[in-house]
């Protein structure tokens, strides 16, 4: 395994040969999820159901936007928005995604989202800003305690779960995880830790998310650190200049999604995401798929000309992908 493109091998194993589909669901993701926690993203609080309150509900185009507020324990309350398709038959299947720049910010301009298209396919969207989870910033107090931002921005996403759980319009087995960039990370970290997402989409998540901490590639461990010391924990930092003792690499994390299907997106001019790197990790992470009896066609990947961006065109491949692995309606 020390030729895969974008990383510096050899990596660790994901599972020793012999382990049978059971000791992987009771012994060894448990495993590798309590390192992650303990070597990279520190802990998430106790789960806690959000206590939820409607605020308003308007049309949009092909949609109806529902405004609602969930109260989320020790993050506070958030503002949620619910685009729901306008003639439902039937529970939606529904992309849950935290966004950057505020829940009205994404109708229009250059963050815009495809609510009509997902409306009109049948797809429900809700998203919180992921700011009003936990604030980006190092010297937020948040980060005095246990907690980093990656890992409370994953809590975030189950609280959203809860959440979605409770709406009779939600289909519950349809809920897909989708976040770009550090919201790649954070929804990688969420699909890995709650099955309860039927599909993940860590779009560009680069270092920190599906991209190997082993990357020769793009942004490094060191880098990543220095600049955003309070994604990551402390334990990680000791990894700054010596990766290759990490007992796992992300091909670990990406496995603990199995059988679940997973979408690998990513765009040509962002090599600092490491696109190489990650895609060669999720071919790593495949034994864990045919471990568990989950098929080939569950794991995608999808590459755009240009750069670091969410756009329509990568709307249009979560959508197919959706179609796809039969989460649409
Ligand atoms: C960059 C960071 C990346 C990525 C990106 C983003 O500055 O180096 O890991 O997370 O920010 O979130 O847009």
């Amino acid at each position: 395994m020390d030729d895969l493109k974008g990383i510096a091998g050899p990596l660790p194993e994901i599972f020793a040969k012999g382990t049978t589909a059971e000791q992987w669901r009771t012994k060894r993701r448990p495993e590798l999820l309590k390192q992650f926690t303990e070597l990279m993203y520190g802990e998430a609080p106790p789960a806690e159901a959000p206590k939820v309150t409607v605020v308003s509900e308007k049309p949009g185009d092909g949609f109806l936007q529902r405004t609602i507020r969930l109260h989320t324990g020790i993050l506070g309350p958030v503002s949620l928005q619910l685009t729901l398709p306008l003639k439902q038959t039937k529970p939606a299947p529904t992309f849950l995604a935290l966004n950057f720049t505020g829940n009205e910010s994404l109708h229009s301009g250059p963050t815009a989202w495809s609510f009509s298209e997902a409306a009109r396919r049948g797809f429900a969207i809700a998203t919180v800003c992921y700011e009003e989870l936990a604030a980006d910033r190092k010297e937020c107090p948040l980060y005095e305690s246990k907690y980093r931002a990656v890992s409370l921005w994953a809590w975030g996403f189950s609280r959203m779960v809860d959440w979605a759980l409770t709406v009779p319009e939600l289909d519950s087995k349809k809920l897909i995880a989708l976040g770009h960039s550090r919201l790649g990370k954070a929804t990688l970290l969420a699909g890995a830790r709650d099955e309860r997402f039927a599909a993940v989409i860590p779009h560009q998540s680069g270092t920190g998310g599906a991209a190997p901490s082993r990357g020769t590639i793009g942004e490094s461990v060191q880098r990543i650190n220095t600049a955003f010391p309070h994604w990551f924990n402390d334990a990680y930092k000791k990894y700054n200049e010596r990766t290759a003792d990490l007992p796992f690499d992300q091909h670990c994390l990406l496995a603990c999604v199995a059988p679940r299907p997973i979408l690998l997106s990513n765009a040509q001019e962002d090599t600092w995401a490491n696109y190489d790197g990650q895609f060669s990790l999720l071919d790593a992470a495949l034994p864990t798929w045919k471990l568990l009896g989950g098929e080939e066609k569950l794991v995608q990947k999808f590459m755009r000309p240009g750069k670091h961006a969410l756009t329509p065109e990568d709307w249009t491949a979560f959508l197919a992908f959706a179609d796809k692995i039969q989460l649409s309606s």
